[in-house]
């Protein structure tokens, strides 16, 4: 090989090779995760990724998500036109149009809608991509109806009601100080591993840690000082003992409770209940760890904890339980301290960056008046209340009961039936609807139903606003020709805007006018980011000091932290309480017929949700859809690794292998979401969900298991 095949084989960027290397934004996961990639780009197109040592967030890392970057971007599956169904809902077939034809239907049908039935008919819908959401929601606004909703209606919304209800506002942990990690669900080696990285960096200067999870993770044999193990969804029972030993004992911190902390009296007699001699049986966690863990509490100068999007909020009680968690930083004296949680406003795109911008105003400046509820909103009126979308969880329902009135057409962004509980409700739900469109990457189960399909670039492919904690801000610019005839989302709506006449000149002026208006607040010029090839430190703002929160008074109504919430008091007709009680969290299937937990939760370092298992060098991690059982329950029913078996519910069944391990409790089976050949949402219920949230108990539903003795193909 002469030297110049060397280079290109070894994808080395040079003159020589014509390769270049472009910074860019991963966007697989969460945009706090997003982190830097320098793209190996030559004549337009991707050749290889790796992380970007210039960026604040990343550092030159990047996770085996992102590593297989070019494989996700270059899927086979990417729709590279718009197209219009031509066959059954489902079926898969569809003609190629031009965008402009895709327009004229779209405007056409959605119009004739608002015309016939109202704007309430039409829903407008976000996948778990973020960054489109403030365009989205402006969009329904502006079209006429609040019927928006998205992916968040089940992630990390309800965390930060917890946090509302109690502060008035969002709160993260200040890791940096903490002498005590409280990892409540904290398992960040596959989920988040750049907050895996500073909780190593922290344990190292000293930081001690306490995991509360019913597995043994990576995180509890890498840090952890001490182990808690709890049946999924009691964790609200053992808050409220950790409450109550802290308590009795005298451990908490009486002077800044009686300034800061309203309801202490009545959270104190409630908690009385949760002792020793009830808190096994509730958890599985013996009497002596949970004392232990209070005593460590009380000895620690400082304690963070952590904040959670899933783990803890998805089960029928876990709103209450989340809010069971945070009152022990009130007790502690830990709220708005150093060491403790820090609170925080977010910045764009549910992020939070140390900083505010004019998102909102964006996002929400043409609110529409609307006479009729919004979806979800009578199911669940707290989650209405704080955040004036829908509640997702509801809209299939609506969607076939037609109560209380019909939804005839959806609007989705990168909307996934499957990410819904009983979701062949949800399918149910999209083949009736008149008119559906979805915008997606890829050709997905759900995108297979819609009408109209609309081909979105990826995020190498599209230049975009993005925020880091640290104050920092980015424009990325486009990394690689886009694929196809793709479009990035914003510009579809600003497109479509325009094209519809929907008389919102924002909107119609398009992305980047948007964007020079949402950071007009800051110190900084389109200019400046534009040209920035870099994250840029955004200038002039002052870091909140701890304890100027507490001084200036909580967002509360009482100004305080509420353990008794006044908010929820004063609605009586919602039928919530107001201080964080709690309830067992199961269904009430027949646990005899039903004797397992199931706990869909707990992420895979191979996958996201359903989009990665088609990207053949992640799926080669992890072949099949197995389940991790305990050893004790293999062993009772005669299972070995990669044997098969049946889990069901009484909705459904699906076929999955089984991998028993010594990380999972007895009783408790744990599988993962986002397989089209077995879809664990198939199982879950859409009525065993927590009325405070509307989030759907994916971690702890009844289960039964068989096992099956064929080795046919794995299928649902
Ligand atoms: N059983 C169970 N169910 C769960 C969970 C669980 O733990 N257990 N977790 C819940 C949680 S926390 C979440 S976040 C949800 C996951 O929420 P989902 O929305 O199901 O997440 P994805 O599978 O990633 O699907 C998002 C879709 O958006 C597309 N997409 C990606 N980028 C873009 C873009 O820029 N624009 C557009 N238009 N589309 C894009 C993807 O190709 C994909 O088809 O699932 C929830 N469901
Ligand atoms: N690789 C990868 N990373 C992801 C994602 C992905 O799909 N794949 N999804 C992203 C998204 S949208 C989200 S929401 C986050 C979620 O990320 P995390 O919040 O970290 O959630 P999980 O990994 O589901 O769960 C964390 C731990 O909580 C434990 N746990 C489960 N149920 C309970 C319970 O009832 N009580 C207690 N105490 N512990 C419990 C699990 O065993 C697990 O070890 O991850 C993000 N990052
Ligand atoms: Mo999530």
């Amino acid at each position: 090989m002469d030297s110049l095949e060397a280079l290109k084989k070894a994808k080395i960027a040079c003159p020589e090779t014509g390769i270049e290397i472009k910074h860019t934004v991963c966007a697989i996961c969460s945009p706090a995760y997003n982190c830097g990639v320098n793209a190996y780009v030559k004549n337009g197109k991707l050749l290889k990724v790796e992380g970007m040592d210039e960026h604040p967030r990343n550092q030159g890392l990047l996770c085996t998500k992102g590593q297989s970057g070019r494989g996700y971007v270059c899927r086979e599956d990417r729709i590279l036109t718009p197209l219009r169904r031509v066959g059954e809902r489902g079926e898969g077939k569809f003609e190629v149009i031009s965008w402009e034809e895709a327009y004229a239907e779209i405007a056409g049908r959605l119009k004739a809608i608002r015309e016939e039935d109202g704007a309430d008919a039409v829903a407008f819908v976000g996948g778990y991509n973020k960054w489109h959401r403030p365009w989205l929601r402006r969009f329904a606004h502006s079209f006429g109806t609040m019927n928006y909703g998205t992916e968040s209606s089940t992630c990390m919304t309800a965390g930060w009601m917890a946090w509302k209800i109690a502060t008035g506002q969002l709160a993260g942990p200040d890791m940096e100080h903490c002498d005590l990690l409280l990892g409540w669900a904290f398992d960040p080696s596959y989920s988040g591993y750049l907050k895996a990285r500073t909780a190593e960096r922290q344990r190292s200067r000293g930081m001690k840690v306490i995991i509360v999870d019913p597995r043994v993770t990576p995180t509890v044999e890498k840090m952890c000082d001490l182990h808690l193990r709890p049946y999924p969804g009691t964790d609200g029972a053992l808050a409220l003992c950790i409450g109550n030993i802290l308590i009795e004992n005298g451990w908490v911190d009486q002077p800044y409770i009686d300034r800061y902390v309203h309801g202490f009296e009545q959270y104190a007699a409630y908690v009385k209940q949760f002792n020793s001699s009830n808190i096994e049986k509730l958890t599985g966690v013996p009497y002596e760890q949970v004392l232990k863990a209070a005593r460590m509490i009380h000895e620690s100068r400082s304690m963070a904890i952590n904040e959670n999007s899933a783990p803890i909020p998805h089960h029928k009680n876990g709103l209450q339980n989340y809010r069971a968690i945070m009152a022990l930083t009130a007790l502690t004296g830990n709220y708005d301290r150093e060491g403790g949680e820090k609170p925080t406003l977010h910045t764009f795109t549910h992020q939070i960056a140390g900083f505010t911008t004019r998102e909102d105003e964006f996002a929400d400046g043409t609110e529409p008046e609307n006479d009729k509820p919004v979806v979800g909103s009578a199911r669940f009126p707290l989650w209405f209340h704080m955040e004036r979308e829908m509640q997702l969880v509801d809209l299939p329902r609506q969607i076939l009961e037609e109560t209380p009135y019909p939804i005839r057409a959806m609007f989705a962004l990168g909307f996934n039936y499957r990410m819904l509980p009983e979701d062949k409700q949800a399918k149910e739900a999209l083949r009736k609807l008149d008119f559906f469109v979805n915008a997606d990457l890829f050709m997905t189960d759900t995108a297979k139903l819609a009408d109209i399909v609309l081909p979105v670039c990826s995020s190498y492919e599209r230049g975009e606003l993005m925020t880091y904690p640290g104050q920092y801000a980015w424009y990325t610019k486009p990394a690689i020709d886009r694929i196809g005839k793709s479009k990035s989302d914003a510009e579809i709506l600003c497109e479509l805007a325009r094209r519809m006449q929907l008389g919102d000149p924002e909107l119609e002026a398009g992305y980047e006018k948007n964007i020079e208006f949402i950071i007009s607040n800051l110190d900084l010029t389109m200019e400046e980011l534009k040209k920035s090839d870099v994250p840029l430190h955004v200038p002039g703002i002052r870091p909140a000091k701890p304890g100027e929160r507490l001084e200036k008074g909580l967002l509360t109504p009482t100004g305080k932290f509420e353990l008794y919430s006044e908010l929820i008091a004063s609605h009586p007709e919602w039928g919530l309480d107001a201080l964080p009680t709690y309830c067992d969290p199961l269904d009430d299937a027949d646990p005899e017929s039903y004797p397992y937990i199931l706990c869909s939760g707990g992420r895979l370092p191979n996958a996201i949700h359903s989009r990665l298992h088609k990207v053949k060098w992640l799926r080669s991690m992890r072949l099949d859809p197995t389940a991790d059982i305990s050893e004790e329950d293999a062993k009772a029913m005669g299972l070995k690794e990669g044997d098969m078996v049946e889990l069901y519910t009484e909705r459904a069944a699906i076929t999955v292998r089984v991998k028993p391990s010594y990380r999972i409790k007895k009783g408790v089976i744990v599988f993962y979401h986002g397989y089209s050949e077995a879809d664990v949402n198939a199982l879950m219920s859409q009525k065993h969900v927590d009325p405070y949230s509307g989030f759907p108990a994916y971690n702890s539903t009844r289960c039964g298991m068989r096992k099956k003795d064929t080795d046919e193909k794995i299928r649902n």
